[in-house]
């Protein structure tokens, strides 16, 4: 699939921090040092509703983490991929009799564009899960072929008992999973099953939803948490720098995943970090398509809102917070973005060499952009009360808040 167009990210003087960042699976952080090209994966939306502001907070803080690499000179491998086949696209079709295919390619469209006028860095690879099919078919047969995977009335199950490492990616107690697992995708109540936990690698074919071939496997369509192992090991390998989502992903899906990587490759984790967003909640309940309690990045757009003052308003939270979406926190966002502009459109300026730094210190401080923004607040106050002499300092704040924040005064 096409991803969206790149934003220019202006380079600024120096070199940025290396990334300290929360990882789930060690609970702590860790210092992340890639190596010229820093890999990552960020799971993608399953395109059966527009973007939400949740889906948009998720994504904003992983195009941070990019955007702290390209600080530090480095180039980024990203690889974002598109659930476009799964029961809740499926079902969504059915419910408002649309064809699955169609409602995949428009709701995939408005998410490019979303983007795109938020300023997201877009992934080199941007790959459909019924692309990825043919990808998929022969990781199913190795896991089954090592024995990781076993058959129930022709659908295939990854043995979650087949990897030693298994629970050390969301380090959640067995009551935990087994009550996530019935909640996000799993069947844990099904007779046959070797433990309740395993999870779908190949769905046979089902009357009235498409299948494919799969080979040895018969027809069906493919496991939620494979797509993603296979879309990230054929495009990143083993070991790429941070794996991102939402924290609702931490389990069953990151786990899952790290697992069936675990299993194909001998190796733990496939990730060297993983890194979840807080949900950001409306009206008290988290945002979700199925609870259907959602801001539209769209609709705001549709109404006039400048893409940057809800970017700017996704970094008024820390990304590991929950939040909720008010009014409130827009407004705050359009008042930020006023000062700030009105502050870089003056010839001159107070000096901002040490803003710059205090950005960078406090992304990299698993990226702390409440602090970001109160020291840009702090430059902005400072050259309307007092203004400076510096002619470099308004255009050097504005390529250091679109570098660093991506917002375009
Ligand atoms: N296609 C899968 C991932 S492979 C999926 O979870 N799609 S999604 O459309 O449901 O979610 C896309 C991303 O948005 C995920 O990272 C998810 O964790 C995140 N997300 C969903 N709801 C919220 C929310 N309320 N707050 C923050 N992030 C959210
Ligand atoms: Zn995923």
């Amino acid at each position: 699939m096409h991803a969206w167009p790149a934003s220019e990210v202006p380079a600024l003087p120096g070199k940025g921090r290396d990334l300290r960042i929360h990882d789930t699976a060690t609970g702590g952080r860790v210092t992340l040092a890639p190596g010229p090209v820093a890999r990552i994966y960020v799971c993608g939306i399953t395109p059966y509703d527009a973007t939400h502001m949740g889906h948009a907070a998720t994504y904003n803080a992983f195009d941070l983490v990019q955007r702290v690499w390209l600080d530090t000179k480095r180039q980024v491998h990203y690889v974002q991929n598109v659930t476009d086949v799964d029961d809740p696209l499926l079902e969504r079709a059915i419910r408002d009799g649309i064809d699955w295919v169609g409602l995949a390619e428009r709701e995939t469209a408005l998410f490019r564009e979303d983007m795109t006028a938020l300023r997201m860095l877009p992934p080199q690879h941007y790959i459909g899960a019924v692309e990825a099919i043919p990808g998929i078919v022969p990781l199913v047969e190795r896991l089954r072929d090592a024995g990781a995977a076993y058959e129930l009335e022709g659908d295939i199950y990854f043995s979650v008992d087949a990897d030693p490492h298994f629970g050390q990616v969301s380090n959640y107690t067995a009551e935990l999973m087994r009550h996530l697992s019935a909640e996000r995708g799993g069947d844990p109540e099904r007779p046959g099953k070797k433990n309740p936990l395993d999870p779908m690698l190949w769905m046979a074919a089902r009357e009235g939803e498409p299948s494919w071939d799969g080979a040895s496997l018969g027809a069906g369509r493919p496991g939620w948490h494979i797509e993603c192992v296979a879309i990230a090991l054929d495009h990143l390998g083993m070991g790429f720098d941070v794996q991102g989502g939402g924290s609702d992903l931490i389990f069953p899906h990151h786990e899952m995943g790290a697992s069936h990587a675990q299993a194909l490759t001998g190796e733990f984790p496939m990730a060297k970090a993983y890194v979840h967003a807080g949900m950001v909640a409306l009206d008290g309940e988290k945002m979700s398509k199925s609870r259907g309690n959602l801001v539209f990045v769209s609709k705001l757009r549709r109404d006039g809102v400048d893409p940057a003052a809800i970017r700017l308003a996704l970094l008024s939270h820390r990304y590991r917070d929950d939040w909720e979406w008010t009014d409130q926190v827009l407004q705050d966002a359009l008042e930020r973005l006023g000062r700030w502009r009105a502050a870089v459109s003056r010839p001159d300026g107070p000096s901002a060499d040490a803003l710059v730094e205090e950005l960078r210190e406090a992304l990299s401080d698993d990226l702390d952009t409440p602090t970001a923004l109160a020291a840009v607040d702090r430059w902005a106050a400072l050259q309307t009360a007092e203004g400076g002499t510096d002619d470099s300092a308004p255009g050097l704040v504005s390529r250091a808040v679109d570098a660093l924040l991506g917002v375009a005064l």
